[in-house]
């Protein structure tokens, strides 16, 4: 590999690095590649920078992981600068963070956006990818980096005449850029996970009337959402070191928290309520955190789940509403927990009603109205948020082809192989950053970002000075950690749920336990041990002859 301006007239336009994706992954590592002298091209679907960030501006859409840990560690200046107005930030101050990043760092020169990747081949010969956009261009590339996200493709839901509708649909995942005004309108919301959590006391407010169409009650925990103080965020930025090292290298999660050191049952019943009392105050995912084998054992599980459903049945006061909206057929926190602004009191509203689609599953849905048992519930738009194709959506659509012709999608037909969530076998120089195998959502989505755009810029460094060609997943290595992954998943309560983790929202889709459980810690010194074992696992292989250096440097055989 060589720098872009090795070969001032190229006859095809290449590149060391194709980044698919300008989300937060996409970003830093182009920021990373230009930093280490390589030649990059970023294709983006949207028209901006941000990712799932782009697309879900929904009403009421916040992370719910806190601000002042949700945000890039690699620059300080960028971290000690940027003023995060509240604990959690809104969807718009995530975005304009995402547009400051690419300001600063000044990444649009190299980012091509409205461009979808659609296919990439590996050109055997070349030993490089060929890699076609929505434009119709091919482009070269010596490396392809996948930063498509695990949560960007919105999944429309196959109900039996929601093309007949008659009145907008919108989906959370795929919000328009204008407002969408509620006002005045009866609203029909399917789909009862964070997005329909978020947005539904949002569209209440504005709504004629929104009936909320529920499958699966969730678990919810109250954000206490609330403007951050300059005091509270000095604090943070005075210690930042720390708080970064403990959420990278302590916490399994990626965040900041102090980690639990007793079972649920080493408690006596009311020091128990106590502490979940005192959680529940405080609000926000580290609920879970309340003991350490919350997730592991299901009778310690129970204690919390009876506690919110117990919270639930005191803010509900219509018992019947109460009782549907009181999650029965999962453990909690084993389906993503949710955070929520007033979720459960929403249904208090005169305004609102909810509708039990689980006993009564949605007949169809016609020109104006969502029948159920019979009976038509009349809706002037609707509002789907029925989630997505989580963590192998995004790369499914690309079509994928190794050496002779293998494809992705093929491969992962019986549910998705990685070894470490980074490379697949048969498909060299081909890297996902937060892919299935990875601890990606079971984490602060930023330090497993990070981590992985470090690794995999690393391992790139590593082959320059190597003079080396190709990196590819040894096949035995990668057996191995689909193994370790799903044994790690199956020793928690976790595969219990009817997940998207588990693929189990997409009919058809292989349940397996997709992310890694290991926690983020304990995997990034195995991918750390794995580089300083010289790679252990890939298979990295030298030039076969001299090459001609490309534009981008993707190299052709001389
Ligand atoms: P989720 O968490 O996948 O939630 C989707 C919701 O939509 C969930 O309640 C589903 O019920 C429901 N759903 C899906 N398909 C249907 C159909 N066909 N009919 C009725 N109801 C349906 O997606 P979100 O966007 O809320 O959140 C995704 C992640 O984004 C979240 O975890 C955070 O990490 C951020 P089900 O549970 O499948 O019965």
């Amino acid at each position: 590999m060589s720098p872009a301006q090795a070969n001032p007239s190229p006859t095809t336009e290449s590149y060391n690095v194709i980044v698919v994706g300008a989300g937060f992954a996409g970003m830093y590592m182009l920021h990373r590649l230009r930093g280490l002298g390589f030649s990059a091209r970023v294709y983006e679907q949207g028209g901006g920078v941000g990712g799932t960030w782009y697309w879900n501006r929904y009403p009421g859409a916040r992370c719910d992981v806190e601000s002042m840990q949700y945000s890039y560690s690699f620059s300080e200046e960028l971290q000690q600068e940027w003023d995060w107005s509240e604990r959690y930030a809104s969807q718009p101050e995530i975005l304009k963070y995402a547009n400051h990043v690419a300001d600063r760092f000044d990444l649009r020169r190299d980012i091509q956006f409205n461009t979808n990747v659609e296919r990439a081949v590996f050109d055997e010969r070349a030993r490089c990818w060929a890699v076609t956009t929505s434009d119709g261009t091919t482009v070269q590339a010596q490396f392809v980096v996948l930063a498509t996200g695990c949560l960007s493709n919105a999944r429309k839901p196959d109900i039996k005449g929601l093309d007949n509708f008659k009145g907008p649909v919108y989906h959370t995942g795929n919000w328009p850029h204008e407002d969408v005004d509620f006002t005045g309108l009866r609203v029909g919301l399917i789909g009862t996970g964070s997005s329909g959590i978020q947005s539904a006391p949002v569209i209440a407010e504005q709504a004629k009337h929104l009936t909320v169409f529920q499958r699966t009650a969730n678990f919810s925990i109250p954000a206490r959402n609330a403007a951050l103080t300059g005091e509270e965020r000095n604090t943070f930025r005075k210690n930042y070191p720390e708080i970064r090292r403990f959420a990278r290298e302590v916490a399994r999660n990626g965040i900041f928290a102090e980690q639990p050191d007793r079972g649920a049952l080493d408690d006596s019943d009311d020091v128990r309520r106590e502490k979940y009392a005192a959680r529940w105050e405080r609000g926000g995912l580290t609920f879970m955190y309340a003991y350490n084998n919350l997730g592991l054992a299901l009778s310690a599980n129970d204690t919390a789940a009876n506690f919110v459903r117990g919270k639930i049945g005191e803010i509900v006061t219509d018992p019947e509403t109460a009782k549907l909206l009181q999650p029965d057929n999962h453990p909690i926190g084993t389906k993503r927990i949710c955070i929520d602004t007033d979720y459960f009191a929403t249904f208090n509203r005169p305004n609102v009603s909810l509708v039990d689609i689980k006993s009564n599953p949605i007949q169809e849905i016609t020109a104006h109205a969502v029948r159920v048992g019979g009976e038509d519930q009349e809706v002037d738009a609707l509002v789907l948020a029925t989630g997505f194709d989580a963590m192998t959506g995004s790369v499914a659509k690309i079509d994928i082809r190794g050496p002779g012709g293998q494809t992705l999608n093929r491969k992962w037909a019986e549910g998705p192989k990685t070894y470490l969530g980074l490379m697949s076998a048969g498909f060299p120089n081909l890297f996902i950053i937060t892919g299935p195998g990875s601890p990606s959502v079971l984490s602060n989505m930023i330090v497993s970002i990070e981590q992985h755009v470090d690794w995999i810029a690393d391992s790139l460094v590593h082959m320059r000075k190597q003079g080396l060609a190709t990196m590819e997943a040894d096949g035995e290595a990668e057996d191995k950690w689909v193994v370790h992954v799903n044994e790690v998943a199956h020793g928690t309560l976790y595969p219990q749920a009817n997940s998207w983790y588990m693929g189990a929202n997409i009919p058809g889709k292989p349940r397996i336990f997709m992310p890694y459980i290991g926690g983020v810690g304990v995997y990034r010194r195995i991918c750390d041990e794995v580089a300083a074992k010289g790679y252990e696992g890939f298979v990295m292989e030298a030039e076969a002859q001299p090459r001609r250096l490309g534009a981008g440097g993707c190299m052709t055989p001389a």
